[in-house]
């Protein structure tokens, strides 16, 4: 019921023949007949990347966005903005922009409404650091950024809403939570949201983040609470993307 979401999440890599690649390489790929599958390359990649991938299943999405439409915030980008090279979905609150860009979750809850307001599906990034997760404190940290944002949006919105939960230290450490690991968190997860909307958590998609790849994803992506994958590194070597598509069907 829950349509499996495989994103790839370039950062602050590629190159346009990485774009090239990816859109000559999909249209050739037999894909599991309910997948969604979105790349999201850095801003100066998105014209060619719209244009390389019409012919193919990929979708565009962005890894951040400014929570104005327009105005004095140089070097920003508006989902606006975004809308007109066919973004459909954006990343809010990943531990990058957390930690390095200062964004708390005022400042995710405020990407993510301007996300809305574009009709751009907003993938909300959550997850503990290592201390926190020695501590004891992982449910309580991931439920507080889940919660911070979900109480704060009108009951319509939230099922427009994915969750991606990312441990900290798991991210680009090629340490990836155990399967086990990673299903006790999603699944505390779709259990706080049925605590108040047993329909939206049904329906919600998670997906799980921190070192995917082509070997480990059919194991992560058979929990039963984990709908898809936020692939980082894995996600920049065309056939290793391919693999994990494959391994979501
Ligand atoms: C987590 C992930 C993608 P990686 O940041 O967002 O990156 O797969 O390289 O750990």
């Amino acid at each position: 019921m829950r349509t499996p979401l495989i994103a790839g999440n370039w950062k602050m890599n590629g190159s346009a023949a990485l774009v090239e690649d990816f859109g000559r390489a999909f249209p050739r790929t037999v894909l599991p007949a309910s997948l969604d599958v979105v790349v999201l390359p850095p801003f100066p990649y998105l014209d060619m990347a719209q244009r390389a991938f019409a012919d193919s299943p990929l979708e565009l999405g962005a890894q951040t966005l400014n929570p104005l439409h327009s105005g004095a915030r140089t070097g920003e980008v508006s989902g606006q903005m975004l809308r007109e090279f066919g973004v459909k979905y954006a990343l809010v609150g990943h531990s990058e922009r957390r930690q390095l860009y200062r964004e708390n979750d005022e400042a995710v809850h405020d990407r993510l409404l301007a996300a809305l307001s574009v009709d751009i599906t907003p993938i909300l990034c959550v997850g503990e650091s290592l201390e926190e997760r020695d501590a004891g404190r992982t449910m309580e940290v991931v439920l507080g950024q889940v919660g911070y944002v979900m109480a704060r949006l009108e009951p319509v919105q939230r099922p427009r809403v994915v969750i991606a939960y990312e441990p900290v230290w798991a991210i680009g450490t090629g340490r990836t939570a155990t399967p086990g690991q990673a299903q006790e968190v999603m699944a505390g997860i779709r259990k706080y949201q049925a605590s108040f909307d047993r329909e939206l958590a049904a329906g919600m998609r998670l997906l799980y983040g921190g070192s995917m790849n082509a070997n480990n994803a059919a194991e992560l992506l058979a929990q039963p609470d984990i709908d898809g994958g936020l692939v980082g590194g894995a996600s920049l070597k065309v056939d290793d993307f391919l693999a994990i598509c494959q391994s979501a069907g």
